[in-house]
């Protein structure tokens, strides 16, 4: 028996004037033998009469309660001038929670006190994922290349493009955390578009890629994974990012969310679309295809440096607001897809979108573009285009500069709570959560 079942008997439950969700609380007592003493959560708002001064006396009962407040929040309510809301979000027992409302109710310096239901709490912080596999609900798309629904994209008159792409979209829909990559038997169109582009970045590349770009793509020639002749695998690329920095890929259908393609960042997952541009444009894209994520991403996420740059990105964005989401995609745009940076005075590109485009490559690092110093603060609020190339670009001294740079900016950042990664369980964990 219970305190609450004790109440009912005697009579006295009424004496708490209780609202329908006290109700629904203390019929949940009932249920369970060791609810007494087990802590629940809930939230309470307080309208206060007489100024803030009997907040401090509220804070008192829900002590003396042994109640543990979570969040605490004011402000002036609307209707009637002088007073106050308080918003209560705590941990106690159900009992002490009903007595703490009664003793509140006996005290003139409260107008009215509500018990809300956990449902009524408003969430600050949007669902994210806390581990890799639940990545396999962060795959909504942009549709705004569809080739079916694009009447620019090259692909729209081709009905074999478009069946095509339908046959690789559906495997990337039914892939699962775990599921080997699925092989692609690309055809020979396909192969020849890929030959094109990747003997033009061949010839670029010595030129006007950035250090860390050849390095890694020199080790992909040499473990024959970067051949002129075949496109990669994603499976074998998958593998060689493994083995160096511990990223790994998992099939995309498409252009992701922001939010959605930012978040398997943070597990040191790259959703990489396996599908490739049509032949009748090698030189540009505007979307992402296979022979971009290969070219232009997989070297530098082959880089342990640029790596960790690419997983603080993905943290800082979980649980982060819309328009916090904007200003990290901004950054990303600016520096991972076509960013440039110095090397011994001479400007070099690490974009993915520059190295997997010899069209926007040789633009970037013409006279025409203007070149910005990489400020993560007014990059971060830049507005830019994704059909045609870029007329800013901006300059970074190096990757360990832009990570200096990126990690004290995202430190102004006002989620209310801190994400790490815990590399031996592979989960984000969350610290100082409400
Ligand atoms: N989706 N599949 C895929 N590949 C990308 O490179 C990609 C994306 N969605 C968004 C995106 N890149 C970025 O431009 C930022 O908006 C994060
Ligand atoms: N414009 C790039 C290319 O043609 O390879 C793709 C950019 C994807 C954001
Ligand atoms: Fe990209």
């Amino acid at each position: 028996r219970n305190y609450i079942e004790d109440q009912q008997e005697n009579g006295s439950i009424d004496d708490f004037g209780l609202t329908e969700d006290e109700v629904v609380l203390q019929n949940a007592v009932s249920d369970s033998p060791d609810a007494e003493n087990e802590l629940i959560r809930a939230a309470l708002v307080v309208r206060l009469k007489d100024g803030m001064s009997s907040l401090g006396r509220i804070l008192k009962a829900i002590e003396n309660y042994h109640g543990i407040v979570l969040h605490l929040e004011s402000r002036p309510s609307q209707d009637e001038g002088m007073q106050h809301d308080i918003l209560i979000k705590l941990d106690m027992t159900r009992v002490n929670i009903l007595q703490l409302i009664r003793s509140l109710r006996q005290s003139a310096s409260f107008a009215g006190i509500n018990l809300l239901s956990e449902d009524n709490i408003s969430v600050k912080a949007p669902w994210f994922p806390k581990h890799a596999s639940e990545l396999d609900s962060c795959n909504h798309l942009m549709t705004k290349y569809e080739p079916e629904l694009d009447m620019n994209h090259p692909g729209f008159a081709d009905k074999v493009y478009r069946q095509r792409r339908k046959e690789i979209a559906e495997i990337a829909f039914g892939y699962k955390f775990g599921d080997p990559i699925p092989r692609i038997s690309y055809t020979d169109v396909e192969n020849k578009t890929w030959r094109s582009v990747f003997r033009t970045v061949l010839d670029l590349m010595p030129k006007h890629a950035c250090m860390e770009y050849r390095l890694v793509f020199k080790k992909l020639q040499d473990e024959k994974i970067f051949v002129e002749d075949r496109i990669p695998q994603l499976e074998e690329m998958s593998a060689f990012l493994r083995r160096n920095t511990g990223f790994t890929l998992r099939p995309a259908a498409g252009l992701l969310t922001a939010r959605d393609f930012l978040a398997s960042l943070a597990f040191r997952i790259f959703q990489s679309t396996q599908y490739v541009r049509h032949v009748n444009s090698p030189y540009h894209t505007p979307e992402p295809d296979c022979i971009h994520e290969l070219l232009g991403h997989m070297p530098l996420l082959a880089d342990p440096s640029f790596a960790q740059f690419s997983q603080e990105i993905g943290l800082a964005s979980l649980g982060a607001s819309d328009e916090e989401i904007e200003k990290l995609s901004t950054v990303y745009w600016f520096t991972v897809e076509f960013g440039l940076c110095k090397e011994q005075g001479k400007i070099k590109a690490y974009g993915a979108g520059l190295l997997s485009s010899y069209g926007e490559l040789l633009h970037a690092i013409s006279e025409k573009p203007e070149h910005r110093a990489f400020e993560p603060a007014s990059t971060a609020v830049q507005p830019y285009q994704d059909q045609n190339y870029q007329p800013i670009y901006y300059v970074a001294e190096s990757f360990e500069d832009a990570k200096e740079k990126f990690r004290r900016w995202v430190s102004t950042m006002s989620r209310p709570f801190e994400v790490r990664f815990n590399p031996h369980t592979e989960r984000v964990e969350v610290l100082d959560s409400i």
